[in-house]
């Protein structure tokens, strides 16, 4: 990418806070003259929210850049600080989790009853021969065992693993390998979209490959068959159920290994990212009660990610755990067995702060407005998005449509590799924008930069970095230091700045903007166009709920923009009126070569666009790896749509 991105889109509407979450907000914005004055002690002082056994001798380390030590000296317990500190505190018998099955089977977890499998499941698998330092990759669905487990490892001192439950046997044993994981912990199987659906038999594939494997942890959930290798697997029900339900936590250095996490890894082989546990809890917990306002006693919690995304570490397990939320969580898919499944389940338990993704959003708009509309939503008081740009307009539908026009929406901007919220609104404090992630949180330095690393200033475009470290960074690539070092801290060297990979704008007044990957980026007759503005004008048309677009070779404009649009229902539109759409939003040079109408979008199982693949589809090339795609079918009807319409 050249010089700067352009900025294209302009966005006049503004979001107050409302008055009384303002007057009455865990955050306010003297927490940003707190952390400008001096950032370190900031930090020192959400720290001190954790319970530690040896308080750190020094906030920062960091004298090795990149690699940074925080809380350097100190010790603690990740578990203890989730759940023994509020057993003690008398908060026992609050809900920790109301989970809901996919086929409607609910469980209540209390903190003390989630305390007290915790120290089941750490005595069994200590007596499996896990011990500190050794890793556990964790393969499950949205079941209370996965939360236990990894909490469970933590206890322990062993490292996890989450690997989603969707992921392919190579996937699996390759980050098995990457690990030298020592333990699996998987169930027979999950519900998703009304059905049960297998996992014993994948782990039994990949361990067959993966020597290190010495036990693998079944829970039973779904009753199906399973082959058995007596000797290596076990039961959870045997071996946890059995287990004495008292074990002493032990404190671990703040720089201890908590969990790898692989990132998907669009190209390349994937990158396992290493987080560890002082400075990572610090960060989940305070982010979690700033950025959601928690108020533990009165609010019920709901994130909708799965836990085999930093999402799910941070913002289902971590960070309200370490809070003492009420939480829900559930297993299964959001039309199962009816599209309103989400908000009978924020109907049922009176959800108030809801947590999801742009994918979801566009989706449920694309359902209609009439589904949310027959469930009694008026819990809600604060909702937030993370994993994607959301488009001004699919803001405006969750504002409107889930939020009654009246709850805040946060915008958080973040990565597997910063482990916590980044950019942020605070829900008390920040006048929003319907797209926009506004501006870093408290004790949290980002700029946007041009291609030499100058700042490019309101109304500039270019690359989104981070210039000061922060504590719940990631501290290296699992085994791999060099490539940690080349990934994130090559682009930037000569400033030490983080380069995190996406692009971003500063409108006139200093709002954030996320433009997508840099790698998206399209460049029309010498014009750097991103592909989130052009999606985001596409939306904006009534009949259009989501869009995908990409940079195809073209020989008059070096690139030339193609995109796929999904309809809402019911909608017709064609393809002229959408390209005069864009050409009048954002100017004719932004106008698409074609505009393709198709019924699914191709994404990881996290909810991201995989442009990478339109992109083979528009060039007319060979597919290239579709293994971290939710469901592959997608490309193939796409592509046959594609030649049959042209
Ligand atoms: C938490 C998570 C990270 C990438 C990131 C960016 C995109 C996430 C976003 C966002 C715009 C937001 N991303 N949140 N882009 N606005 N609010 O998603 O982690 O799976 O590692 O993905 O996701 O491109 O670089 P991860």
């Amino acid at each position: 990418m050249s010089e700067t991105l352009e900025n294209l889109l302009q966005e006049d509407r503004l979001f107050p806070p409302p008055a009384e979450l303002a007057a009455n907000a865990n955050v306010t914005a003297s927490a940003f003259d707190d952390a400008a004055a001096d950032r370190l002690a900031f930090w020192a002082d959400k720290a001190h929210r954790l319970d530690w056994s040896k308080e750190w001798d020094q906030v920062l380390d960091w004298s090795n850049p990149p690699f940074a030590k925080w809380f350097v000296g100190g010790r603690l317990n990740i578990a203890y600080n989730c759940l023994d500190r509020h057993v003690l505190n008398g908060i026992g018998d609050r809900v920790a989790i109301h989970w809901e099955g996919e086929p409607g089977d609910t469980r209540t977890i209390t903190y003390a009853d989630l305390h007290t499998e915790v120290c089941r499941a750490a005595n069994a698998l200590t007596d499996l021969g896990v011990t500190a330092g050794d890793r556990v990759a964790i393969y499950m669905p949205m079941i209370p065992e996965a939360a236990v487990a990894m909490l469970a490892c933590a206890r322990i001192g062993a490292t996890h693993s989450v690997v989603f439950g969707g992921f392919s046997k190579d996937a699996l044993a390759g980050r098995i390998r990457d690990a030298s994981a020592k333990v699996v912990i998987t169930a027979d199987g999950g519900y998703r979209r009304g059905a049960p659906s297998a996992l014993k038999p994948t782990v039994d594939e990949s361990v067959a490959e993966c020597p290190t494997i010495e036990k693998v942890l079944v829970v039973r959930r779904t009753g199906q068959d399973v082959d058995w290798q007596d000797g290596r697997d076990v039961w959870w029900h045997d071996v946890v159920d059995n287990a004495s339900s008292e074990h002493e936590a032990q404190a671990f250095d703040a720089e201890h290994p908590l969990f790898i996490l692989y990132t998907s890894g669009t190209t390349a082989k994937p990158k396992g990212i290493l987080h560890t546990t002082g400075g990572y809890l610090t960060q989940a917990s305070y982010t979690h009660h700033a950025v959601f306002d928690l108020k533990p006693e009165n609010d019920v919690y709901w994130c909708t990610a799965d836990i085999g995304w930093v999402t799910g570490h941070s913002y289902i397990v971590y960070g309200p755990l370490s809070n003492g939320a009420t939480q829900v969580m559930y297993e299964g898919t959001p039309d199962t067995p009816h599209r309103g499944r989400f908000w009978e389940i924020v109907e049922k338990y009176k959800v108030t702060i809801l947590y999801t993704a742009p994918t979801a959003i566009r989706t449920f708009a694309k359902w209609g407005d009439d589904i949310p509309a027959q469930f009694d939503l008026s819990s809600l008081r604060l909702l937030g998005s993370v994993g994607e740009p959301i488009n001004p307009e699919a803001w405006m539908w969750y504002r409107e449509h889930i939020g009654g026009d009246r709850c805040p929406i946060v915008d958080t901007w973040w990565q597997t590799e910063t482990g916590a919220i980044m950019v942020s609104p605070l829900p008390g404090v920040t006048v929003t924008k319907p797209g926009s992630a506004m501006g870093p949180l408290p004790g949290i330095s980002a700029e946007v930069v041009d291609d030499a690393g100058n700042p490019v200033g309101n109304g500039g475009g270019g690359y989104l970095v981070l210039n000061e470290p922060w504590p719940s960074m990631l501290r290296t690539i699992w085994g791999d230091d060099d490539r940690f070092i080349e990934t994130y801290w090559s682009r930037f060297a000569a400033q030490g700045y983080y380069f995190a990979g996406d692009g971003a704008k500063k409108d006139d007044d200093g709002a954030l903007w996320l433009l997508g990957r840099v790698d998206d980026v399209m460049l029309v007759s010498g014009h750097n166009i991103s592909t989130t503005e052009v999606e985001s004008a596409l939306v904006a048309h009534a009949a259009v709920a989501e869009a995908a677009v990409v940079g195809a070779t073209d020989p008059t404009t070096g690139q030339a923009i193609v995109a796929f649009v999904i309809l809402r229902g019911g909608a017709e539109v064609d393809e002229a009126t959408l390209r005069e759409h864009v050409a009048k939003t954002l100017g004719p040079i932004c106008k698409p070569r074609s505009i393709q109408v198709v019924a699914e979008l191709p994404k990881t199982r996290s909810g991201k666009i995989m442009r990478r693949l339109l992109r083979d589809i528009a060039e007319k090339r060979t597919m290239g790896d579709v293994t971290t795609l939710q469901d592959s079918s997608v490309m193939d009807l796409i592509s046959a749509g594609v030649q049959a319409g042209k």
